[in-house]
């Protein structure tokens, strides 16, 4: 199983009735969103969305939901629609343990149809709006942004891709909000030490599985393309960006090319975030776009985020849980099960076994500080009475 592309996975859901298309005329907003908000609202089976007659535009389509319920969820990762959760589970760190995986170059991508190097408006370019009503501005909150180390250009390992939400704040200017202890913050740092700008690829509207190990703990060194070729157990397609030369998932239907600006700061936020509430505005980084490649006619893919449950509860559950759990199980063989758990407003890791008492907990909570990815979930560990359905 391998898909190559977003449109290739949109036909296998269509083919699964995981598909809805809509074909009415709507609103960018606030129609879109509230639509996606309403699909997770309806219980955790719901279909992925495609808009395909939006309102002020002629040829514009836009995917949400697309990984927003646990048959989406299987589906992307190659399983029957009806996979339950801990089979689905159990298979990910199978195929988690059998990283690196292969990856394979092309020269070609289908993104390279269009390319805009001029006077470039993301507003004309993309299918922009607000997901939440006070949200600062048009957010970009599916992407998968690609770094390299300055000091280590050549390393494919310590080549990043993470997912961050972005604002478009300008006809070419974005800003992110990269937290310092992801591999995208270490870059800038490194970059920006030297007074340096850091290049930046952001890839939008990808294959399923690039959005897993997008938003997924792995190590600094680990390679997110290895990741995806380990999890698919084929080589992941990836090709090679003409201005940066960083590498781009080959089926993706953006390619936005461009730079963090060394050492600029600007008012990014607010922005409705997964806890329900909305963060505030910050001073952040600033990127500026010089290349956009793009398919003919691209689908634009977003993501609604808000109260939970959201798309991201999918998106987040597993691809977060199986490692923390094949870290913690090296060194406390006892835990059967790990969950991360967005759903509480906090970031936690459930820890469930068979024969759990007090001391067994409390002696787990303690050793897991050495669990290398446990900056993944930040407020530490809790136990967890039914998490092993
Ligand atoms: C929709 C979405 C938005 C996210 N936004 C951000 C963000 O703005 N900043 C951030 O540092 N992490 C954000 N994350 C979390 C990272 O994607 C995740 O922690 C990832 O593992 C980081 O990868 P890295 O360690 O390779 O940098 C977001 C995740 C998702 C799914
Ligand atoms: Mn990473």
């Amino acid at each position: 199983m391998a898909y190559k592309g977003l449109r290739e996975f949109l036909n296998v859901l269509e083919k699964n009735g995981q598909l809805l298309r809509i074909s009415e005329p709507v609103l960018p907003e606030p129609d879109i969103a509230s639509a996606a908000c309403a699909g997770t609202k309806l219980g955790d089976q719901s279909p992925a969305l495609l808009f395909e007659n939006i309102k002020g535009y002629t040829t514009a389509k836009i995917a949400m939901n697309v990984h927003a319920s646990w048959p989406n969820h299987a589906l992307a990762i190659g399983m029957a629609k009806d996979t339950p959760l801990k089979e689905q589970f159990f298979e990910f760190v199978k195929r988690y343990q059998t990283y690196p995986g292969k990856i394979e170059r092309r020269a070609d991508a289908p993104w390279k149809e269009v390319v805009v190097d001029k006077d470039i408006n993301l507003y004309d370019l993309m299918p922009l709006l607000r997901l939440n009503q006070g949200d600062g501005g048009f957010y970009i909150d599916k992407s998968t942004v690609v770094s390299r180390d300055l000091n280590d250009w050549d390393n494919i390992d310590t080549q990043n891709c993470g997912m961050y939400r972005l604002e478009v704040k300008g006809r070419n200017r974005i800003g992110i909000q990269p937290i310092p202890e992801h591999d995208i913050a270490i870059h800038l740092a490194r970059a920006e030490e030297q007074g340096k700008d850091l290049p930046v690829a952001i890839c939008l509207g990808n294959d399923p599985l690039m959005s897993i190990v997008s938003g997924m703990p792995i190590l600094y060194d680990q390679s997110e393309y290895k990741m995806a070729g380990a999890l698919q157990g084929e080589p992941y397609r990836i090709t090679a960006t003409e201005l940066t030369g960083l590498d781009a998932p080959w089926g993706s239907e953006f390619v936005l090319e461009g730079k963090i600006k060394s050492r600029v700061r600007e008012a990014e936020g607010p922005f409705g975030e997964f806890t329900g509430h909305y963060s505030g505005a910050r001073n952040m980084p600033v990127i500026e776009i010089d290349r956009v490649s793009h398919r003919k006619n691209p689908i634009f893919e977003h993501l609604y985020i808000g109260m939970p449950w959201t798309e991201i509860d999918y998106l987040l559950g597993i691809n977060t849980g199986a490692p923390l759990y094949v870290q913690l199980k090296e060194n406390f063989p006892e835990i059967v099960s790990v969950g991360n758990c967005l759903r509480e407003c906090s970031l936690h890791a459930w820890v469930g076994g068979d024969h759990f008492d007090q001391t067994t907990f409390w002696r787990i909570r303690q050793g897991s500080r050495s669990a290398r990815l446990l900056n993944s979930a930040r407020n530490g560990l809790r136990q967890g009475g039914d998490c092993r359905r």
